[in-house]
C-alpha cells in the first residue's frame, strides 16, 4: 500500500498541534487524512504547560499566519486546545488523547466541558477522533477550495464502496 501524500506546506490552512511527542500516535491519522485530501497543513508540538510561550505564540499568530483550522490534541488534563480557543477566532477542533489513567475520559471531559463563549468542537477519543477532525477540517475548507470538495466527496465514494453488502463469515 502507497502512503498517503505529505500535507506538509509553507502556505498551512490547517494546523495541528498536539501537548506532546506521545500523542503523535494518535494525531498522525487527522495528518494522513489531511494529505489523502490535499489539505495544507504544519505540525507542531505545543505544550500548554511545559511550552506556554510557544503557545502563546502559535495562538495569537495563527490568524495572520493564515491558518483557518487548528486541530489540537491533548491527553489527561487537556487544556491545550481550549487554551488555544481563548486566543484566537481560528476555529478550534479538539481530539481527546487516549490516557493510560482513564483511557482518554479524562482527556474527553477536559476538552468537551467548555463554558459557553469560548468554543472547542470535541471530537470523539483517539483514532477516531483525529480521523474525523480532519475530514471536519476539510468540510470547513470545502466551500472555498473546490479540489477540497472534490476529494471529500470521493472519499466518501471510496468509504461507501469499502462496504460489502453481505457479511462473510469470520474464521
Ligand atoms: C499531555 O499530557 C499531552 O497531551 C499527553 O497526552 C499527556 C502525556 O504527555 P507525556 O508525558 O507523554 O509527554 O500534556
Amino acid at each position: 500500500m502507497t502512503a498517503p501524500p505529505d500535507p506538509s506546506s509553507d502556505r498551512p490552512l490547517v494546523g495541528v498541534i498536539m501537548g506532546s511527542q506521545s500523542d503523535w500516535s494518535t494525531l498522525c491519522h487527522a495528518w494522513e487524512v489531511l494529505g489523502t485530501l490535499g489539505v495544507p497543513a504544519e505540525r507542531r508540538i505545543v505544550s500548554a504547560h511545559r511550552t506556554p510561550q510557544r503557545l502563546v505564540e502559535y495562538a495569537t499568530q495563527a490568524k495572520e499566519r493564515g491558518l483557518r483550522v487548528i486541530i489540537a490534541g491533548a491527553g489527561g488534563a487537556a487544556h491545550l486546545p481550549g487554551m488555544v480557543a481563548a486566543m484566537t477566532t481560528v476555529p478550534v477542533l479538539g481530539v481527546p488523547v487516549e490516557s493510560r489513567a482513564l483511557s482518554g475520559l479524562d482527556s474527553l471531559l477536559s476538552i468537551v466541558q467548555m463554558p459557553g463563549g469560548v468554543p472547542v468542537g470535541t471530537l470523539a477519543i483517539g483514532k477516531a477522533g483525529a480521523i474525523n477532525a480532519a475530514l471536519l477540517a476539510a468540510a470547513i475548507l470545502a466551500p472555498d477550495l473546490p479540489e477540497v470538495e472534490a476529494a471529500l466527496v470521493a472519499w466518501r465514494e471510496a468509504q461507501t464502496r469499502a462496504v460489502a453488502e453481505i457479511p462473510l463469515d469470520e474464521a
